[in-house]
């Protein structure tokens, strides 16, 4: 898989069920029924986390010419990326309408208009929309599309610098426990200056090392400062009456972490899917014989009951067909748990239990510890696909104070550590010498030189292949 990893997730998302990208646009594909189980698991993970603290909305899609072409460093970002409305039927439109790349310029006029004085901050909405991009990259299903569905994206307005800063933790500690729960392990950072989303002060990314050391951007979290306050005259009274620009930050995750479960936890066997997001956490599988059919079957319904009961997702296959052919769909589809039941288990009140996650099989009692037992191996199953990820992580995390030693570390899969001066120029000749991205500082120094110039070093900076 990991060798063939890009033609393993292009059969994944087909075989599995979860998109189809045969859609005649390119980079925009159909959400197929277990794709989009998947994907509403895990949006409901996000939005639980969000709706503590902040409130949904929901905006339009189209943005005027005007809108989108006040914040010049913003527009200039995503010039070449905005499909663009012209014409209502046969009448050519007074003004192009732009299908929102994102939501700041639909957004932040509107925050003009409602925001007056202190008593209205801070202001902290979110919606979950399908936004725009004509990505010039090399499209990828769910990786890079040009529909991104399910964009969640936060808008935040504060009246104070130090305010804007304590959000933007906020959004980190909210993303953390949203990766957490997917099993999903990180590598945070404050991405340099020349990557950081247009308009922003700073940008702080998670990425995800893929299982061919390539990293994937999941989620970034950005500090807009005063910019767009400034452009779109966002003011407030303040308690001494004064009137000040509001200080704003923006957040968004898209399908693209739902790319990430699938490679992260994913085998040769299909997809390994934690609990918490996994459409069916149990499968019953009944092995039926001419004799006995009617009390296997009948057993079976009534375990679901007593699962569902608990809160679980359920799923009993009793299609007609070989146990063999419905293991190996179960499998491919990352059920966590399959409980085999047969004529002999039933005599026995027994079941035998197997996780997706390690294949060991287990006898569980028929009795009313059974929802107990089976949610005892949801959890462990949960922890271990986390476990088994994270140790993957931290074996890919190399450090070297040897420029050319980059080289060899990235290609051998890894994400590279190296002490840099934070100097623009030289962090721009090392992306140039190794032909990576530097993804950005995650840890400050005070002693060691930059790998690249006889600057002392600031920063421990990251640096990968990236998608
Ligand atoms: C934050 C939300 C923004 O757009 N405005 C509102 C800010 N940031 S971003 O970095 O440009 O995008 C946020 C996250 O969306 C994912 N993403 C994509 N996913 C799939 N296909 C794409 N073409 C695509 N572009 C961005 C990334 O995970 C990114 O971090």
């Amino acid at each position: 898989m990991v060798e063939n990893f890009d033609e393993w997730f292009h059969d994944i998302l087909e075989n599995a069920n979860i998109t189809d990208s045969r859609y005649p646009i390119k980079g925009m594909a159909v959400w197929m029924p277990y794709g989009f189980q998947i994907r509403k698991h895990s949006m409901n993970i996000i939005k639980k986390l969000l709706d503590k603290d902040h409130e949904e909305v929901l905006f339009p899609m189209l943005v005027p010419e005007t809108e989108l072409a006040k914040e010049g460093i913003h527009v200039k970002g995503f010039e070449d990326e905005v499909y663009w409305v012209t014409q209502g039927g046969q009448t050519p439109l007074n003004e192009k309408l732009a299908l929102r790349p994102t939501s700041e310029t639909a957004i932040y006029p509107m925050y003009a208009l409602w925001i007056r004085t202190h008593m209205d901050l801070p202001i902290k909405y979110y919606q979950i929309v399908n936004t725009f991009r004509y990505e010039t990259k090399h499209t990828r299903p769910l990786i890079r599309v040009r529909e991104i569905t399910t964009f969640k994206e936060a808008h935040t307005a504060h009246a104070t610098k130090e305010e804007s800063d304590d959000q933007i933790q906020d959004f980190i500690k909210i993303y953390k426990e949203f990766f957490d729960d997917l099993g999903i392990p990180y590598l945070i950072s404050k991405r340099p200056e020349w990557d950081k989303f247009p308009g922003a002060d700073y940008t702080m990314a998670f990425d995800v090392i893929m299982p061919n050391g390539k990293t994937l951007q999941i989620g970034t979290i950005h500090n807009l400062g005063q910019t767009f306050a400034k452009t779109f005259d966002i003011t407030f009274e303040d308690k001494d009456g004064e009137h000040k620009l509001v200080y704003q930050t923006c957040a968004g995750v898209s399908d693209r972490v739902i790319a990430s479960v699938i490679s992260v936890h994913g085998d040769d066997k299909g997809l390994r899917l934690p609990p918490k997001v996994s459409p069916n956490q149990v499968t019953i599988i009944p092995i039926l014989f001419k004799k006995g059919k009617e009390e296997v079957l009948a057993k079976c319904s009534q375990i679901k009951q007593q699962l569902e009961a608990k809160g679980l997702r359920v799923e009993l296959d009793d299609r007609d067909i070989r146990p063999g052919k419905k293991f190996n769909d179960w499998e491919l589809k990352g059920t966590a748990i399959k409980l085999e039941l047969g004529p002999r288990d039933l005599e026995n009140n027994i079941t035998i239990a197997m996780r997706r996650d390690e294949g060991e099989k287990i006898e569980l009692p028929l009795d009313d510890t059974l929802a107990d037992n089976v949610m005892e191996l949801l959890d462990k199953s949960q922890n271990n696909l986390s476990q088994t990820a994270w140790n993957f992580k931290k074996e890919h995390v190399k450090f070297t104070e040897n420029l050319d030693e980059i080289t060899e570390l990235v290609e051998a899969g890894n994400v590279v550590e190296f002490y840099w001066c934070g100097d623009e120029t030289i962090g721009k000749e090392i992306e140039e010498k190794t032909g990576y991205d530097i993804l950005g500082i995650h840890g400050e120094i005070c002693e060691g030189k930059c790998i690249a110039s006889d600057n002392d070093a600031r920063y421990i900076a990251l640096i990968a292949k990236t998608y």
